[in-house]
């Protein structure tokens, strides 16, 4: 028996065991996919304790999200399309979660049945979809006291502060190849990008809500059948935050079609079609609660987030690779570049942005 194996046992799953196999692409957690002998399939996790050091709270934190979710459905605040969460499973002694004799930390959750996640955007129809999904799971969040959820990961798009490491790291170091010395120069460029949105919400032009932190296509699942949006997943990052982080993931991983590990960095760019497509589906969603400051720093964030990712992974690069998994040398690096790759592109862009966020913005 696999460790993974003896863990899918410790859970009340409703039935035996049959397989356990590895699912996904996550560069974070260790995922798994069980089946059981009545055909069920359920979605077990390692989390990774190095980046989450407290797991406890994301499972706290699903609670809390579920429950206010959960009423908004029986109240029915909501239009009748609902986005599905994956449920949670208990263990045999009733928890739900189950830690290993390494400490290791795993959860079982509800596998969302005939649904499909998407390596690309192929159709403009999936972007409208991601726009309604997330505007949507915006909506249902709103409302809940962000005070209410953990920190899961304290500071986890606090651009400054990932600048400062940046700093400090790469005075160790000299920048010795080209594509090194793109990245330093790329950076050292763009001090100023940083704060943008640290400062906005220090002077209270944008407030803290509930958000769901990591918004990248592959969590957003598609019915089968119907091609709809119907479910966001990975919610370990739910926590206090500011909307504008998850908009601007969200288009720096749904419209960049080369995507993030692409062999050829020269196929990278922002696709303005999908930035539309995503932008307009979600102003819709959210309009009754979004300010005129809220649209002010869309595209500040949309510039922002892809080149704060690329800071990480280029961190994370010069410092031994200790947070993203990687599979070869030098992968880290390569992923920093894309990113910049695809800030340089958005920012050529930013005339056709901000009219697109101004053509998108509901009337009232
Ligand atoms: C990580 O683990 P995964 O793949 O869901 C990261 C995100 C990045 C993303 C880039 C907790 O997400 O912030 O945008 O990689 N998650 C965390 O692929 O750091
Ligand atoms: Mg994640």
């Amino acid at each position: 028996m696999t460790l993974e194996q003896d863990i899918a046992a410790c859970f009340d799953l409703g039935g035996r065991i049959q397989s356990v196999r590895p699912y996904g692409h996550g560069l974070i957690n260790d995922t798994f996919v069980v089946i059981t002998d009545t055909g069920r399939r359920v979605i077990l996790q390692r989390i990774n304790r190095h980046v989450f050091a407290n797991p406890e709270c994301i499972m706290e934190n699903l609670r809390v999200l579920m429950d206010h979710v959960n009423r908004h459905l029986s109240t029915g605040q909501t239009a009748a399309r609902e986005l599905k969460l994956p449920g949670m499973f208990l263990s045999h002694a009733g928890k739900d979660f189950i830690i290993d004799a390494q400490s290791g930390f795993w959860r079982a959750l509800g596998y969302i049945e005939n649904t499909r996640t998407l390596e690309k955007i192929t159709d403009m129809r999936q972007a409208e979809e991601v726009g309604f999904a997330l505007g949507r799971f915006h909506a249902l969040v709103h409302d809940l006291d962000p005070t209410r959820l953990h920190q899961t990961l304290p500071g986890f798009h606090d651009a400054p502060n990932y600048l400062a490491r940046f700093t400090l790291t790469s005075n160790r170091k000299t920048p010795d190849s080209a594509e090194l010395k793109y990245c330093f120069a790329f950076v050292e460029a763009r001090r100023n990008l940083a704060p943008i949105l640290e400062t906005a919400k220090r002077e209270r032009n944008l407030v803290i809500r509930p958000i769901h932190g990591d918004t990248k296509l592959d969590n957003f699942l598609f019915d089968i059948t119907t091609g709809q949006a119907v479910s966001l997943i990975d919610l370990d990052t739910v926590q206090p935050g500011l909307i504008h982080f998850d908009i601007g993931d969200c288009l720096r991983s749904c419209a960049n079609l080369a995507g993030e590990s692409p062999a050829d960095i020269g196929a990278v760019r922002f696709d303005l079609d999908i930035c539309r497509a995503i932008l307009r589906h979600y102003l819709a969603e959210t309009r009754s609660f979004l300010t005129q400051l809220d649209y002010e720093y869309l595209y500040d964030a949309i510039r922002l987030i892809p080149f704060e990712l690329g800071l990480r992974f280029l961190t994370d690069h010069l410092e031994g690779n200790h947070y993203f998994k990687t599979d070869r040398p030098g992968q880290n690096l390569h992923r920093a570049m894309v990113q910049f790759r695809l800030t340089a592109s958005i920012e050529g862009h930013a005339k056709e942005i901000k009219t697109i966020v101004a053509d998108s913005v509901p009337v009232t």
